[in-house]
């Protein structure tokens, strides 16, 4: 059988002539059916003087209002459902650190779609029809794992549905099982290395690495490369748009992180004024969805960060926009002694430094109005917080304070990693 390079070819090199026509009716099918099918969307429209009728053209995106996490908050649990009940098939949820939870319906049409865009992406970092791919997202509430698996399907893969946890069975199975490509949160990868190195095993068969959740430097990459023999790819997706995989991913060029055009259309703003930016420059990510059904979303304002890379037709062949990979989220960015930064710069800058581990904790601290920021890292035997604060001093332009620790010490998560603490002494618990 010849190899696949794209899983749906005519989608994924689309001229943007066709793009354009097919993101037009699209948005012009979505804005009718929200306002058809669900009351708030029906009375967001309304109070921003827009009816159905109103889209004429791609620019007329910019008339329609924004969507925020909070609308889902306030929606919960089924205020945003835009089709009854009875033909929803599947939900996924995503509580982040507020309380209240957002929800996502599917149906059976949106089950395809996710699987759709989730079988691009197996097949765009290179796995094929036949290859193993074991998934190690929790299957449940969280999206991650039934994403991998619905597009695992679609694209003929043998998935391994090992969820989340017990780490040296994942191992097992990854080398029983012939495992060639791994779907992960990132962040479960150096707890994966902590235990093969322990058991001094290596994974052979293990090629391709398909991880996101959460923002990763490329230094991550690159050690993953040395120590896995691996080429890992950011999959970019969230509860609601969808689940993972349905924002994109890069392709083998590493070069931005490919947008399934077809299927939404992604801008890029001011965060504080809600304006597009010029291509190149960072904004937060907007997102309209153009085909699903149980709850589309129309410019919903991610609060990610990133920027448009290319317009362009890449190397790999595909015609969709790309975008930067996620470098954090507009509230992630951490200012400290009047110096901005993100937790992804110092894992950048951490794992330049020889012997230490990619696990790592900032801490602020605020007492008084004044922020301290310490930076707890692992690292081998020889490696000195004078070397650590050194190597930071050149990425943040002062040395933050720090313990060094054995390996294995800091706390481990299930799922995304906690790498900032925030400890405010000047507010009442
Ligand atoms: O994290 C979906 C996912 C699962 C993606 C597994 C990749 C792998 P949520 O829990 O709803 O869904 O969280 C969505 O996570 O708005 C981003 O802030 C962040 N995020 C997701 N993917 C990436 C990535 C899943 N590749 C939120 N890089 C998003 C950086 C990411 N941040």
């Amino acid at each position: 059988m010849n190899r696949l390079k794209f899983w749906n070819e005519r989608a994924e090199t689309m001229s943007r002539d066709e793009l354009s026509k097919v993101q037009l009716e699209g948005l012009q099918k979505t804005v009718k059916h929200v306002w058809a099918n669900n009351e708030f969307y029906r009375k967001r429209l309304t109070d921003a003087g827009i009816e159905p009728g109103d889209i004429k053209s791609l620019d007329d995106l910019r008339k329609l209002p924004f969507l925020t996490k909070d609308d889902f908050r306030d929606q919960y649990p089924l205020g945003m459902f835009c089709m009854p009940r009875n033909t929803i098939r599947e939900m996924h949820m995503s509580s982040g650190s507020t309380g209240t939870p957002v929800v996502m319906a599917y149906t059976e049409a949106d089950l395809t779609q996710w699987a759709e865009c989730m079988a691009r992406c197996q097949i765009m970092a290179g796995l094929q029809p036949g290859d193993t791919l074991q998934v190690t997202p929790t299957f449940g509430l969280f999206n991650g794992g039934f994403g991998f698996y619905h597009g695992a399907r679609r694209a003929g893969l043998f998935t391994v549905p090992a969820s989340s946890g017990n780490t040296a069975r994942q191992i097992k199975l990854m080398r029983d099982f012939h495992v060639k490509g791994l779907g992960s949160v990132v962040s479960y990868l150096p707890r994966i290395i902590e235990v093969l190195e322990k058991e001094g095993q290596t994974l052979p068969d293990l090629k391709i690495g398909i991880f996101g959740a959460e923002t990763f430097s490329d230094a991550m990459r690159q050690h993953l490369r040395e120590v896995l023999d691996i080429d890992a790819f950011d999959i970019y997706g969230m509860t609601e748009t969808g689940g993972v995989g349905t924002t994109g991913m890069d392709c083998p060029a590493h070069d931005g992180i490919h947008v399934w055009e077809d299927q939404y259309i992604t801008e890029i703003v001011n965060p504080d004024t809600g304006e597009p930016v010029p291509d190149g420059e960072m904004g937060e990510v907007i997102i309209t969805s153009l085909t699903r059904e149980g709850i589309p979303v129309i410019r919903y304002r991610t609060r990610d960060l990133s920027r448009i890379v290319s317009r362009e037709k890449c190397a790999c062949g595909r015609t969709s926009l790309r975008i930067d990979r996620i470098p954090g989220r507009c509230d992630d960015m951490l200012i400290v002694k009047g110096v901005n930064f993100f937790p992804r710069q110092i894992e950048q800058a951490l794992l330049q430094i020889p012997g230490v581990l990619p696990d790592y904790q900032i801490v602020l601290e605020t007492k008084n109005g004044i922020t301290d920021v310490r930076i707890n890292v692992e690292a081998e035997e020889g490696v000195t917080g004078y070397t650590v604060a050194k190597h930071l001093k050149e990425v943040l332009g002062f040395s933050p304070k720090g313990d060094v620790f054995k390996p294995g010490s800091l706390p481990r998560t299930e799922g995304k990693a906690k790498r900032v603490i925030k400890i405010n002494h000047d507010e009442p618990n």
